[in-house]
């Protein structure tokens, strides 16, 4: 039986008291399955860190792996959520055994490192991996990806600005403390926010009609009749959550950025939608890599308001709990390639539905001029199509309609191997697994 196992990260807050802190000594240090004498042979780890002075001392770290001829395989940080100075990183790499051994006596002597902990890399069975089972459960799904951020990335607009990243901060911390249940507080945007909202919602207005599809039209009119999409206004996420909310049952929770690909999905799941709050930079009004909530509002909220679309995405969610990590990494092309970047077929015309087309005005003319390669929905290859996030997408995929998109989906989730079958309960919140053993 060679199906991969299923496997559940462990969130970094589980692991990084000092209590957990599990200090293996040399001889511990065997890491994943295979065990070997070769001090050559490459050896997977996962480390969780805690950093005194954040991410100038993060570059350090990812240094000292390049140093140790290490592969950083994956990257996950945050605050810490007792002291915000702190960061705690989760980082997997791959170097050989005994680099490996001299990289985390390193860390451990280095001063900007507050903990140093090993995560067993496959230290959840696979007939009970831990997944939100509640949607008060998401509460420990907020796990940050490192990529495109105004601290980090000198190409950010955001970069060279002190007050949009002073901004940005203060707009993660609201949703670093958002619970479950919490009415998603209010911001008071500012009028240079307002203005980057009023300039792309205008570009919508002038190319929806001809690009949109149906679905997204029907709603926008629905949310400019209830004056909650206006153009001199940015809406609120908890207005906008109670319009959804009526609609198709689909609620929005904040989010600080841009989350692992397992926590973003499990969400959906439990028809709930993370979204973040802050707003792009002003500079940058008709492009942006990173979501923002201009992208969520303008881009998401419409077709989630839509019930076959919100079926379709809660499926994508359902299909991610318990997955193993290639199967997220396959389920997360999807979601891409549809509910960010999906186009349609309407009366033998292509519109768009994809939220990132539906936010951007660039890529929009882009997605549907000569230029890029246009394929049909297919899931099984559209999952394994490479992409970048950082530019318009070469490649788009034309679904026949969200009905069509929808039972292709289901068809080819049932080939993936996970061991049981999940079910959404609404009356409790609740997913119930059936074990088939
Ligand atoms: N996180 N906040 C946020 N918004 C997204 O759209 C998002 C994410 N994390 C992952 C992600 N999208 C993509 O990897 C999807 O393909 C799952
Ligand atoms: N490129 C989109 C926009 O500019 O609105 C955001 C995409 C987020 C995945
Ligand atoms: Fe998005």
């Amino acid at each position: 039986d060679d199906k991969p196992t299923p496997k559940v990260e462990q969130p970094p807050q589980q692991t990084t008291d000092e209590s957990t802190d599990v200090g293996l000594t040399e001889e511990e240090v065997v890491l994943g399955n295979a065990v070997s004498e070769n001090p050559e042979a490459q050896q997977r780890a996962a480390l969780v860190l805690r950093l005194r002075d954040g991410m100038s001392s993060l570059a350090r770290v990812l240094k000292s792996v390049e140093k140790y001829q290490g592969t950083v395989c994956h990257l996950e940080t945050r605050p810490n959520q007792a002291d915000g100075n702190q960061l705690d990183v989760l980082v997997k790499i791959v170097m050989s055994r005994q680099n490996l051994l001299q990289f985390i006596k390193n860390l451990r002597q280095s001063s900007s490192l507050t903990s140093v902990s090993l995560l067993g890399d496959d230290n959840i069975s696979a007939k009970n991996p831990w997944f939100p089972r509640h949607c008060s459960d998401l509460d420990n799904c907020n796990h940050l990806m490192t990529k495109y951020e105004p601290e980090l990335d000198m190409n950010h607009p955001g970069f060279a600005d002190k007050e949009y990243r002073a901004r940005r901060k203060e707009i993660a911390e609201i949703a670093f403390a958002y619970k479950f249940g919490d009415p998603i507080p209010h911001i008071n945007y500012t009028e240079t926010e307002h203005k980057t909202w009023q300039s792309v919602f205008n570009t919508v207005l002038e190319l929806m009609p001809k690009h949109a599809c149906l679905e997204y039209r029907r709603v926008f009119k629905m949310l400019q009749d209830d004056d909650i999409f206006v153009p001199n206004r940015i809406p609120q996420l908890e207005e906008v959550s109670n319009f959804l909310r009526s609609q198709t049952g689909f609620s929005l929770r904040p989010a600080a950025g841009l989350l692992t690909a397992r926590d973003f999905l499990a969400s959906l799941a439990f028809r709930i939608f993370q979204s973040t709050q802050y707003v792009r930079h002003v500079n940058s009004p008709y492009h942006t890599p990173e979501p923002d909530c201009i992208h969520e509002l303008l881009g998401h909220i419409p077709l989630l308001a839509d019930p076959s679309f919100a079926q379709f995405s809660q499926e994508i969610g359902l299909a991610s709990l318990g997955a193993s990590d290639p199967e997220i990494e396959k389920l997360s092309t999807v979601y891409w390639f549809t509910v960010e970047f999906g186009l349609c077929k309407e009366q033998g015309n292509v519109k768009a539905y994809g939220a990132g087309l539906l936010s951007s005005y660039g890529e929009l003319l882009h997605a549907l001029s000569e230029k890029p390669e246009l394929r049909p929905f297919e899931p099984a290859s559209t999952a394994v199509q490479p992409y970048q996030d950082q530019e318009y997408q070469p490649v788009y995929y034309v679904a026949e309609s969200f009905e069509d998109a929808k039972e292709k989906f289901r068809r080819w989730v049932s080939t993936m191997s996970r061991p049981f079958e999940v079910r959404f309960n609404p009356h409790t919140g609740r997913v119930e697994v059936l074990d088939s053993v």
